[in-house]
Order: C-alpha cells, then structure tokens, then sequence
C-alpha cells in the first residue's frame, strides 16, 4: 500500500471499529437522576465551569446558587456567544449541536432544550453509541453511595451497553470502612450485584505505597487478595490533586507528577494482579511506559482529564506505540453526559489517523508493508481486544 492507500485504511479501521470506552461516569437511563444527558448538562461539564470562572464577573459561591439551567446560560453566554468556542470542552459541545444539525451559533438554549427535551432517553443512547462508534460504556460505580446501591440491591434492569467498574475511592481515600473483613464484605456485596469488569481507584500525586498507612493495609490486606480471587484488574488512576480550589468543586481538582516507584513496588509485591494504569501528569507518561516494559501485569490506558487534548494525546500516543507496540489502551472517553460521547471519540479517531498512518509509513520505509487485515486487527486489539482479554467481558 502507498501512504494514501495506508492512511486511508487506517481510517476505514478506525471508524469501522466498535470501542470499549473502559472509563466513563455515565449511568444507564434506568438509573434516573444520575444519568446525565442534555444540553444543561453539557454546558455545565466542569471543564467547561473552569473556563467560565477565568473569565465571567460571577464567583464561585454566586453561581452555585442558581439553578442548573441558569447557570447553562451563563456559560453559553460568556464561552460561546461572547467569545469564540475554540477551547478543547467548548469545541466539543459544537461538535454535538453539529451531529444534531442544531444551530451553533444560537444565541439563547430554547431550541436546544426542545430537541434533547423531545428524545426518547433508550433511543437516544442507542443513537449516541452508535454515532460515536462506541460498543460499549464503562461506569464508574461508587459500592458505598447510598442513592447508587438502592438502585443496584433493588435490582434496577441495565440498558444493553453498559456495564460497571467498582470504584473504591471512599474506601481507600477517605477509609470510610475500617477493618479488612469490612473492606472484603462491602467488595464481595458489590461485585455480586454489579458483575463489574474491575476495581478502580484514583490516587492523589503523593500516594506511596508501601507506607504506614490504611491505604497501605487495605490494598494488601483486602483489595489485591480479593481482585486476584475474584479474577478482576485493578485500575490505578495516579496523580490528582482533590480540591486545589475547592470553590471551584469538580472543577477545583488538579495534577501533580507522582512518585512511579510506588507502582514498582506493587507490581513486584503482586505479580499475580493485574494493573490498568493512567497516571495524569505529563511527566510520568514516559515512566509509565518504561515500568509497562518492566512488568507485563501493567497495562497502560488512556490519556486521563487534562491530557486529553490533541496535542498532549498525540505526543503520550506517540510514545506509547514506540514503546509498546500495541500494547496499551490509547483512550477513555471520561464522558459525564452521554452526548460528550460523540465529540470525544470523534477527537481521539482524528487524532489518532495520522499517528498510526505515520507508524505503518515508516514500517513500509523499513522494509514491511502492511495490509488492511492487520491495521484491523491492531485497532481492533487497542480498542478492544486488551481490554477484553484483560477482563474476560464478552462485550459486544
Ligand atoms: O476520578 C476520576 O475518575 C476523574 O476522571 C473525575 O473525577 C474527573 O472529575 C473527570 O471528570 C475527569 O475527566
Ligand atoms: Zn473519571
């Protein structure tokens, strides 16, 4: 194949390819209030909230005070109205009205409203999967949220499409339960209910391990015996920093490089588990790589929060194909609001075409051309396939 022919069956794969989007915060319309959809709550993503608060005159306690569909309106005023749309989060909201064949350049949300307003929410997800080539959502589901477990202890049905990660946030950051038989009773509980595909845990920039601490017993004493019984990986998500401007809420979190040897430590203290890692500072992703060179129980995914920009995406990708082969997950989506679905997999696919194009180009330059077969078989197995193989899902 020539350099056009390869680009152009790179983006044949890649649009024809059904992803696993193995990290999102979405919830199934069946879970009522806690599944997010709409142009409200697309306007107020936090990444967008943290663009509004640099340059809106409102402050933070002032606009927590109003109504969610008030505060949607300041940011369409000040963000894309006032200004122009070209930030990451605002071009993705674009993005969506654009699939819609909705007005960009609208000045009030009425029209908006009327048309999310009018979908019928199990339709609309069926859409919205398969506009943005997704086969699959991961949620991120909190065992100790009271308002979650009724829904899973009263056996609420699962649309097709999604299935769960068990998030341990509370239980290793904020020690909500004490003792190992606890921790080991609440995880055997959850994983009976919601048959989630892993554990998940993120970890703050300082986070050490060993150390003197609970975080340190729990893991050893409960989380990485039971992930191995249960056959489940562990995803550690390393480097945020909670509340750096708690005014701001979820959009007052930040990123501090973290300490890799931790993970070294984990990775030889259990080599049985398995760890699906993403670490969000820019300074570890080259560590990440060369620990994931070092211990095959690692496998790196995605390119978390604030590095999902093209231009950063593009740059850890890079590297993750040089380093790795295919052995990693480019991308979660991280997706909140069930449209953001579509702009985010729309970016990564654009951004990833001419990477992969260019890797296959230097392979043909270096002696081995490849076919469309095997550019299929690589997107497939980056997307889905070490996903799959890591968690034994017979996600379709
Ligand atoms: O901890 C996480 O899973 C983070 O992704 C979120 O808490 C964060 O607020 C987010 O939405 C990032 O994209
Ligand atoms: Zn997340």
């Amino acid at each position: 194949m020539n350099t056009n022919e390869i680009g152009a069956a790179v983006e044949e794969a890649l649009r024809n390819t059904p992803f696993i989007d193995i990290h999102t915060h979405l919830f199934p319309p069946s879970f009522g209030n806690f599944a997010l959809w709409g142009i409200d709550e697309l306007l107020t993503y936090h990444y967008l909230e943290a663009e509004l608060f640099r340059v809106a005159e409102i402050r933070p306690e002032q606009y927590w005070k109003l109504t969610k569909g008030r505060r949607a309106e300041l940011v369409w005023k000040n963000l894309f109205v006032d200004r122009t749309p070209i930030s990451e989060a605002a071009r993705g909201v674009i993005a969506v009205l654009q699939a819609f064949g909705l007005d960009t350049t609208a000045t009030s949300l009425t029209e908006f409203r009327e048309f999310f307003r009018a979908q019928n929410p199990a339709d609309h997800v069926r859409e919205i999967l398969h506009l943005s080539g997704v086969s699959q959502v991961v949620m991120t589901n909190d065992p100790l949220d009271p308002n979650e477990r009724a829904l899973w202890s009263s056996g609420t049905a699962i649309e097709p499409g999604y299935r769960a990660a068990l998030r341990l946030d509370r239980i290793l950051n904020e020690g909500t339960l004490e003792t190992v038989p606890e921790v080991r009773r609440c995880l055997d509980v959850a994983v009976q209910r919601m048959n989630p595909l892993y554990m998940a845990v993120s970890l703050p920039d300082d986070f050490v391990f060993p150390a003197d601490d609970m975080r340190t017993h729990l893991l050893r004493e409960a989380i990485l015996p039971a992930c191995r019984d249960l056959r489940l990986p562990l995803a550690l998500m390393i480097g945020v920093r909670r509340g750096v401007n708690p005014a701001l809420h979820d959009a007052g979190d930040g990123v501090g490089r973290a300490d890799l040897r931790s993970l070294e430590e984990l990775c030889t203290e259990f080599p049985e588990n398995r760890f699906l890692v993403t670490v969000l500072s820019r300074e570890n992703q080259h560590e990440l790589c060369v620990y994931a060179r070092k211990f095959s129980n690692i496998l790196p995914f995605g390119c978390w929060w604030f590095l999902n920009n093209p231009s950063i995406v593009e740059e850890i990708t890079r590297e993750r194909l040089e380093m790795l082969g295919t052995s990693f997950i480019p991308q979660h989506s991280d997706a909140r609001v069930l449209e953001q679905l579509i702009y985010k997999w729309r970016n990564t696919r654009r951004t990833l075409a001419p990477i992969l194009t260019r890797s296959y180009q230097l392979l043909a330059e270096d002696g081995r051309t490849v076919t469309p077969e095997e550019i299929r078989r690589d997107i497939r197995r980056l997307f889905r396939g070490n996903f799959e193989s890591w968690t034994r899902s017979n996600a379709q």
